[in-house]
């Protein structure tokens, strides 16, 4: 195998899982229906490396994909314009607590679809 292919394999290595990142089925990665914390978790440490493109450790709005809003605003807890892993961490645990609306310390397909449509409004 020439060099550039491991180069290319490793790239894509890294890359796929966050890419993917959105889709249920990626998130629910032992495929039991549910989405437990440490798979949450798994997926924001992954999504976190996949979306600092410049990789200095903070996540511009671009980076993130997310308008400068509320819940940007919400989220940037130090007030300077960019998400640390922390705050992103943060932001993601707190949405965790949120969408598991029946307590039970893990996401359901139905409580992830009805947390993203109340997102949306
Ligand atoms: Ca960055
Ligand atoms: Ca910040
Ligand atoms: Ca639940």
């Amino acid at each position: 195998m020439k060099p550039s292919y491991i180069i290319m394999a490793a790239v894509f290595a890294v890359s796929s899982p966050a890419l993917a990142n959105e889709n249920w089925q990626e998130k629910d990665t032992n495929g039991d229906g549910q989405l437990s914390r440490a798979e949450h978790d798994a997926g924001v440490a992954a999504a976190w490396t996949a979306k600092d493109a410049d990789g200095n450790g903070q996540l511009s709005t671009a980076e993130a994909g997310m308008k400068a809003g509320t819940h940007w605003t919400a989220a940037d807890t130090d007030g300077d314009g960019q998400l640390s892993q922390s705050e992103f961490t943060a932001m993601k645990a707190a949405w965790f607590s949120k969408a598991d609306t029946d307590g039970d310390g893990s996401i359901s397909k139905a409580e992830h679809d009805a947390a993203k449509a109340m997102k949306k409004r």
